[in-house]
């Protein structure tokens, strides 16, 4: 049978084990058996789903695996939501990915029983799918065919959908299995969401594809992985910048002889990577001092899974990202739109390659306008120094990177628009240690109002995830707006 790539790769690795939690193991073969078997429920009568968009929420583990694996073994389009978003975000995701079924655990039917039936989508609590299912039943996959969708926050209040098809994925997961070198023997910790391309590809998919071994967390906890890292259960480590600044504080304040038990182990992996945001050269000095270990720093988005990677065998350099990866072509573009050839000449970085995605979801204007002659523009700004590539900033002061999360100033915009205090305001992202930017809002508000940033906070709960949710708030008179009355957010940056 013709079958997708990550699923014939399985069927090699066998009995090895795919999942290691703290009370169960999972082979390959577990994982085939049990996405067969959600599959088949999935597919009940018809013999292939035709790319039906069917979202899960559903933490990281075995659930996880066999949900994804089963969507794309029966033809469907995977639509992974977010575990900790609110109701309002995870309707938009919902109507606007036009998903027919929502797949959940037990443990998530309350929280999507009523959205489920106000969109008319056919609830599958994963637990109470049964055990029977013949192979033969699942169709052929073809891999032009859509695979996954992943809503993205960007220059668009709304977030955008992101297309990949199953050959995207698998340029995707190529390219990193090849530059970062996986094999059958690594064991991997899984404590990213599963609703970005950093935990789903990057992690999840580049272990599976090579036989590795993965321990999935359904958040991250630095006492639980500290405990895992002492018993050498890691050979590859792969985290945002929020995560080495929290490691280090806790490395830094502990008594010496732990701190150097943990050390040691640490620079015992064989690879720890770094990405979704900028890595400050500080942190990775402070890292290597500590460790020893020089973090691999990468970047990628998205829309096209990986591009810029140091290398792994060669210099990590500080406060870089390296070079192209293994299928990706990469180039500058200056203001003027003409390429650039020259040294510590910035330019928007644009990416050409298998591993760019296929489209946005029901955008194709938005799809149009995001390709310059075929290559994707990233938005964001770099120079190449003594042929390694450096980040320097982003082209939309709209977008906000807080903790390797992308967000949208509009978007936070438009829910805190709703207080019925907040008569106008303005979102931006603030220098910060920990989280790289932090969200803040100035705003405007009605009068004789009054409002502080715990009362704002808790409104928010509602409305948006968490890590959207504004850390400080400034009340001003009025918003400075240039003389076309369009607020200018480097006036409100210098406000805070
Ligand atoms: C948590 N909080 C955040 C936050 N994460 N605030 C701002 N930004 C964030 N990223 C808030 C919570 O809301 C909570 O607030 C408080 O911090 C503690 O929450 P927590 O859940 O205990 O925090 P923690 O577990 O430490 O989470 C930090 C984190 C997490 C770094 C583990 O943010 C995370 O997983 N980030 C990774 C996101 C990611 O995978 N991005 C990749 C996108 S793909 P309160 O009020 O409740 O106390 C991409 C492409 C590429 O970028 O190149 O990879
Ligand atoms: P996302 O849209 O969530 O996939 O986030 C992609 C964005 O994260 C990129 O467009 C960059 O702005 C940012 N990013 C990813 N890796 C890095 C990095 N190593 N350094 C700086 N920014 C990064």
């Amino acid at each position: 049978m013709n079958e997708l790539e990550i699923i014939s790769r399985a069927r090699g690795f066998g009995d090895k084990v795919a999942l290691r939690t703290e009370n169960n193991e999972h082979s390959y073969q577990d994982l085939l058996t049990r996405s067969g078997e959600i599959a088949s429920a999935l597919l009940g009568e018809s013999g292939d789903l035709r790319e039906a968009r069917i979202a899960f929420l559903i933490p990281a583990g075995f659930d996880y695996v066999t949900t994804q694996w089963a969507i794309w073994r029966s033809g469907g389009v995977t639509v992974p939501l977010c575990i900790s978003a609110a109701e309002p975000e995870l309707e938009y995701t919902l109507s606007d990915s036009q998903s027919t079924v929502i797949v959940v655990t037990s443990a998530y039917r309350d929280k999507v029983v009523s959205l489920s039936e106000k969109l008319d989508l056919q609830l599958l609590v994963v637990e109470e799918v049964s055990a029977s299912f013949s192979d033969k039943s699942l169709p052929e996959i073809s891999p032009e065919r859509r695979a996954m969708i992943l809503y993205t926050s960007g220059t668009t209040s709304k977030p955008k959908g992101v297309v990949a098809t199953h050959l995207n994925i698998q340029a995707q997961i190529e390219s990193l299995v090849e530059a970062w070198e996986w094999s059958p023997d690594d064991r991997i910790p899984l404590f990213l969401p599963l609703h970005h391309i950093h935990g789903i590809i990057n992690i999840c998919s580049c272990a599976l594809w090579s036989g590795a071994a993965i321990e999935p967390f359904t958040h991250f906890d630095i006492d639980t992985i500290f405990n895992r890292i002492k018993s050498g259960a890691y050979s590859i480590f792969m985290a945002v910048p929020t995560i080495y600044v929290k490691l280090i504080q806790a490395l830094e304040s502990m008594a010496v002889d732990e701190r150097d038990m943990l050390v040691n182990c640490f620079a015992e992996m064989r690879l720890m990577i770094s990405g979704s945001a900028a890595l400050p050269a500080s942190v990775h000095e402070k890292w290597t001092g500590l460790t020893g270990q020089k973090l691999l720093e990468r970047y990628g988005m998205t829309e096209i899974g990986m591009a810029l990677s140091n290398p792994f065998h060669g210099e990590r350099r500080p406060g870089s990202v390296g070079l192209a990866l293994p299928k990706v072509e990469v180039r500058l573009k200056n203001e003027q739109g003409d390429l650039v050839s020259v040294e510590d000449e910035p330019g928007e970085i644009q990416v050409k390659g298998p591993g760019v995605f296929h489209e946005y979801w029901n955008r194709p204007d938005i799809t149009a306008e995001s390709f310059d002659d075929g290559w994707f523009r990233t938005g964001d700004m770099a120079v190449i120094e003594s042929a390694y590539y450096r980040i320097m900033g982003r082209l939309s002061v709209d977008i906000i990177k807080s903790g390797g999360y992308k967000l949208s100033a509009l978007e936070i915009e438009a829910t805190l628009l709703q207080h019925p205090d907040i008569s106008e305001c303005a979102v931006i992202g603030l220098p910060d240690d920990t989280w790289g930017e932090m969200v803040a809002v100035a705003a405007v508000l009605e009068l004789g109002a009054k409002l502080e940033i715990d009362e704002l906070r808790r409104w928010c709960r509602d409305l948006m995830s968490t890590y959207k949710i504004p850390k400080r708030l400034l009340l001003v008179e009025a918003l400075p707006r240039n003389a076309m009355g369009k607020v200018t957010k480097t006036t409100v940056h210098d406000l805070f």
